[in-house]
């Protein structure tokens, strides 16, 4: 786990901040996501608009109403002790929508918001982007303000997103938008770039020097090397999109598999196993040293992605080594034996 034991989540996200290497954060879009970028060790999570968005099937366009947003952002803060950034969109509204945003996160232990001057309801940034409005600069200022006289924490932090060059503007006006947004309180700029290429996101950090820390989302120029972003003096890195993407691959591929199929062979093997590992391990070890002692029970898993049936207690441990140690959900073994080659069909019945 990288949270820091005892640091609360603003303070974690404040010090990622201000740290003076590199950091990076990942997205994540409900609890179960946001567990997994926790587990593979980052220090921080993006809760990103677009995902959250992608997940309830709707578009990156305030579809998703900003609670709906808020009651995401509750399972994946209850789920994890590293800091979250949410991705605030525009702030849903008016500098009062602001205020009783920043108070809805705060209770809720979310770190730090990140809103963007555009209007609402937003357009997701890869989408001609230079067709989008861009806000009023005072009114955007006001908003920063509103926010940061809301927070009752000191230390959770309001990022400015400048999207001058998705909407066309450029440099001049990105800088001129962050230093207003810089001056009006906010505790750090992120800069959006659409290009292939990290031109525009290089200039700006050349030109703004450590004024404040920039962060930056490297969705488009994803070929260029970490190393220049680090020697640039870049203050996060986020990895906007990645989760949901590779589940919506995997999801599809297993889909198409099991449509085609009709049977769960060539998948089994596949993916994340019903019991977690460490569990299974466990189960087998306790059933083979001493059959008569029951397992333990693994649900909730303290560390790990329990995203299967909640513990049944009253289940009987597995009697057989060879029983199917995967299956938490029924003791009837439905494995004639190890060999998958021997598998029978017919043995199969279905549930009535
Ligand atoms: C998001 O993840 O929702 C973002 C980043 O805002 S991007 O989609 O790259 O604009
Ligand atoms: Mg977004």
């Amino acid at each position: 786990m990288s949270s820091t034991p005892g640091l609360s989540t603003t303070t974690q996200f404040r010090n990622l901040l201000l740290s003076d290497q590199l950091e990076f954060i990942c997205e994540a879009h409900n609890g179960l996501s946001a567990k997994i970028v926790q587990e593979a060790g980052f220090k921080g999570i993006w809760a990103s608009g677009l995902s959250i968005s992608a997940q309830f099937g709707v578009r990156d366009n305030n579809e998703a109403s900003w609670t709906q947003v808020l009651e995401t952002i509750e399972f994946m803060s209850d789920a994890t002790t590293i800091p979250i950034l949410l991705d605030g969109d525009t702030g849903y509204g008016n500098f009062n929508n602001m205020q009783r945003l920043v108070r809805k996160l705060e209770q809720r232990k979310i770190a730090a918001v990140c809103i963007e001057d555009k209007l609402f309801p937003k357009t997701n940034s890869f989408i001609k982007g230079d067709a989008q409005p861009m806000a009023d600069m005072h009114e955007f200022c006001g908003k920063i303000k509103a926010g940061k006289d809301a927070q009752s924490d000191p230390n959770f932090s309001i990022i400015a997103r400048v999207e001058a060059f998705i909407c066309g503007w450029g440099l001049a006006e990105a800088l001129r938008r962050a230093e207003a947004y810089r001056q009006a309180g906010a505790d750090g700029i992120l800069i959006h770039s659409a290009l292939a290429v990290p031109d525009e996101i290089l200039a700006f950090k050349q030109e703004w020097a450590n004024r404040s820390p920039v962060i930056i989302v490297p969705t488009k120029y994803y070929a260029t090397p970490t190393d220049v972003f680090r020697q640039h003096g870049f203050s996060i890195v986020i990895w906007a999109n990645h989760l949901l993407r590779s589940s919506v691959a995997a999801m599809q591929k297993t889909a198409r598999t099991l449509k085609e199929q009709e049977h769960l062979l060539s998948i089994e093997d596949k993916v994340a196993p019903v019991t977690p590992r460490s569990c299974r391990r466990r189960k087998t070890a306790i059933s083979r040293k001493a059959p008569k002692t029951p397992a333990p029970s693994c649900w909730p898993h303290p560390a790990a992605t329990n995203w299967g049936n909640s513990p049944n207690t009253s289940r009987k441990p597995w009697s057989k080594s060879r029983a199917p140690p995967s299956s938490p959900i029924s003791s009837t073994p439905i494995m004639p034996s190890e060999s998958k080659t021997s598998w029978s069909f017919g043995a199969i019945k279905k549930r009535p």
